[in-house]
């Protein structure tokens, strides 16, 4: 990645030496301390083969325990730390940048407790999201977020990232889902926070803090969240608009329209569109072929299937009578509703597989959001792909650049443009991905000195050798 070829590695840090390996085997069991090449090969690099770490270690810590002990080991000889859950972070963030030893969470993957009653949950952070969610759907409910991440991201990983995802219009975000956690901070100890309770005002409530912190001021070990019943009736629409102005308009008739109901609202352009059909295997387009630029996801979700539907149907019907929308499908089964989300789910994989990306997840005002990609189409010309897509009902951009390999003529026409931009427009530059390494140096666009400043002052005092995800948040400077 260009982003971080001028990144040196700091010398405080020690190098592994044979009686490091000896107190881990010692400690977890020689099968849990991973040397193998292959092994560190796949841990060392992330989901997008843009960030390259040469880690050559890997620890599979089974408890908070040995979580505790780890730390405290590498605290007191001052090796630097990495926490790792699914590695499918998007902004380099979950891979070492130098020779960082890899804490991997994926052995601690115990569901500890759920409570039907209050719909609250207890879990190992190493859990699954989508064994979390099959977990659930035995007992009737569901997890409040959802991601095309799923079948690998873990919960540890997700509340680390804030992650935001596809039906964070309803349910909000984890700082109000999340109830509790236990994290282990650098030093080694082990600190509770793991409440089940919804209100609890007992002075200042430090689990937010280690909420899309990524690794940089604890370990985070075990979870408490609420997650919401499973309602009978869930629709989904896939909607044509011929122009952005009108997507814009679609989401404000369906808060008012849709209500309570409404749970998702995603959009896609056509180019993003293009990719899905081009690189997905088996997906195909619902609606009947014709030149559209806009496409949108509508999901409802609600207790009573008769009105639902009756709901979704008089405003498609309302809408399309406004002008709104110019062509749309209600996927009529479960497998529809699948194949429906699998388009809009599957656009990051199908960028994958076109070549190298450029991404940017940004929040910026929804009537502003789509002249960035207009500007950004007219900076690049045809030398690249500008795709836009993303979570249109919470403001949120995903702008990808796509191009067949990473090219620094392109770079810089993007950045530091694209920053600017959101930054002039009191946008933000991390919606939901994170900082990581990609936007360390970056995070002034959207944070002013000061926070900036209180941000480092408490790294300091938690992790005050800071060996926990070094180069990542917080830039050089601080
Ligand atoms: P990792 O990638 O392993 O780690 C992410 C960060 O958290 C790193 O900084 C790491 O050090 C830290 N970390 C991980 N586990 C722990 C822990 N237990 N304690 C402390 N720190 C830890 N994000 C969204 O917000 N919304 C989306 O819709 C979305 N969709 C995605 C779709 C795809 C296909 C992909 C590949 C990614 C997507 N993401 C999305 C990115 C998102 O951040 C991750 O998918 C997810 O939240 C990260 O979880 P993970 O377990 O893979 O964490
Ligand atoms: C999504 O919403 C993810 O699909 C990934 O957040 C976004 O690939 C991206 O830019
Ligand atoms: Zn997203």
């Amino acid at each position: 990645g260009t982003e971080s070829t001028m990144l040196k590695r700091n010398p405080k840090f020690s190098t592994l030496n044979d009686d490091d390996i000896r107190y881990f085997k010692e400690l977890l069991g020689e099968k849990n301390v991973v040397q193998d090449e292959d092994a560190l090969a796949a841990v060392n690099t992330d989901w997008m083969h843009k960030y390259r770490g040469s880690s050559k270690l890997m620890l599979q810590p089974r408890n908070a325990n040995e979580v505790s002990l780890i730390l405290k080991y590498c605290n007191s000889r001052c090796l630097a730390v990495v926490p790792q859950g699914g590695n499918t972070g998007l902004v380099g963030g979950s891979v070492p940048v130098f020779d960082e030893v890899i804490v991997s969470l994926g052995a601690m993957n115990n569901i500890i407790s759920f409570d039907k009653v209050s719909g609250i949950l207890v879990c190992e952070a190493g859990c699954i999201l989508e064994s979390l969610v099959n977990f659930l759907d035995q007992q009737g409910f569901i997890m409040p977020l959802d991601l095309g991440a799923k079948g690998s991201c873990q919960i540890g990983g997700n509340v680390s990232t804030n992650a935001g995802g596809l039906r964070l219009l309803l349910y909000g975000s984890l700082h109000g889902n999340v109830l509790g956690l236990e994290t282990v901070l650098a030093t080694g100890d082990v600190l509770d926070m793991l409440g089940t309770l919804r209100k609890d005002n007992t002075g200042y409530d430090l689990k937010h803090l280690f909420i899309g912190s990524e690794g940089s001021l604890g370990i985070v070990t075990k979870v408490s969240i609420l997650t919401p019943p499973k309602l009978p009736s869930v629709n989904v629409a896939f909607l044509a608009c011929h122009d952005y102005s009108s997507c814009q308009k679609l989401l404000f008739e369906a808060k008012l329209k849709l209500g309570e109901i409404l749970s998702a609202f995603e959009f896609l352009d056509e180019q993003a569109m293009d990719l899905a059909l081009n690189h997905l295997e088996g997906v195909r387009n619902p609606l009947p072929p014709s030149l559209h630029n806009f496409y949108v996801l509508i999901e409802t979700t609600g207790s009573h299937e008769t009105y639902d539907k009756e709901k979704l149907e008089a405003f498609l019907v309302y809408s399309m009578e406004l002008g709104l929308i110019s062509d749309g499908v209600v996927a009529q089964d479960l497998q529809q509703a699948s194949s429906v989300w699998r388009i809009r789910e599957g656009i990051p994989e199908a960028l994958m597989k076109a070549g190298a990306v450029y991404k940017y997840d940004l929040s910026i005002p929804v009537e502003k959001m789509y002249d960035l990609v207009d500007e950004m189409r007219n900076r690049l010309g045809s030398s690249a792909r500008v795709v836009g897509y993303g979570h249109l009902g919470d403001g949120n951009l995903h702008l990808n650049i796509s191009c067949p390999q990473y090219d620094d003529k392109v770079f810089t026409q993007i950045e530091p443009f694209v920053y600017e931009w959101t930054s002039k427009n009191r946008g933000s530059i991390s919606a939901e991905h994170g900082v990581g390494l990609m936007k360390a140096e970056k995070i002034f666009y959207s944070k002013s000195p000061g926070a900036v400043q209180l941000m480092a002052s408490i790294k300091n005092l938690l992790d005050p050798n800071g060996i926990l995800n070094p180069y990542k948040v917080l830039p050089r400077s601080s």
